[in-house]
């Protein structure tokens, strides 16, 4: 059987951010997007983030979802680099809570556009969902896998909460 390529590009500054990414990994695995997953440092790794960002699209990547925190130069970095959409996550960190990583990530200058999500978690999972969405425009069997997942979640909440 042949591996299919993945569209999602998952990229994290470290693996300490993968507790949070794993977040936008589980939302593509529950609609069967398929993804790939790097450790990409802006700092750390910068040749790896240039050869990531230069290459993604002719490697088949439709959408990268970049997640850093503190000095989160990640998710702009790759944005110039490459034409795709690149959906930002800012981590949340111990010394300013995350913070830091959004106004590090939203602020872009004008023309280098990156999709900044909510700090941690929850922007992780809503990154995987745009994702799904974006890819669905041009294909008609995700966009009813999309469509269930958003009814199974309205059907999951309850009209009137449980007295404990
Ligand atoms: C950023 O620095 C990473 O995205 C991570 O959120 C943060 C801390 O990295 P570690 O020191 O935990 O590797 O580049």
């Amino acid at each position: 059987m042949t591996e299919r390529r993945a569209d999602v590009g998952i990229i994290m500054g470290s693996q300490s951010d993968w507790p949070t990414m794993k977040a936008a990994a589980a939302i593509l695995d529950a609609l069967a997007v398929p993804y790939e997953t790097k450790i990409v440092s802006a700092h750390r790794t910068p040749d790896r983030l240039v050869d990531y960002a230069r290459s993604a699209a002719e490697r088949g990547i439709k959408v990268i979802i970049a997640g850093a925190g503190g000095a989160a130069h990640l998710p702009g970095m790759t944005a110039s680099m490459t034409a795709l959409p690149v959906l930002g996550v800012p981590i949340k960190t111990s010394t300013l809570s995350g913070i830091d990583s959004l106004y590090s990530i939203v602020q872009m200058p004008g023309g280098v556009p990156v999709g900044t999500l909510a700090i941690g978690e929850a922007g992780a999972t809503n990154a995987g969902l745009l994702a799904a969405q974006i890819l669905a425009l041009s294909d008609a069997a995700l966009a009813a896998r999309v469509a269930d997942w958003r009814a199974d979640q309205t059907a999951s909440v309850a009209e009137v909460p449980k007295s404990e």
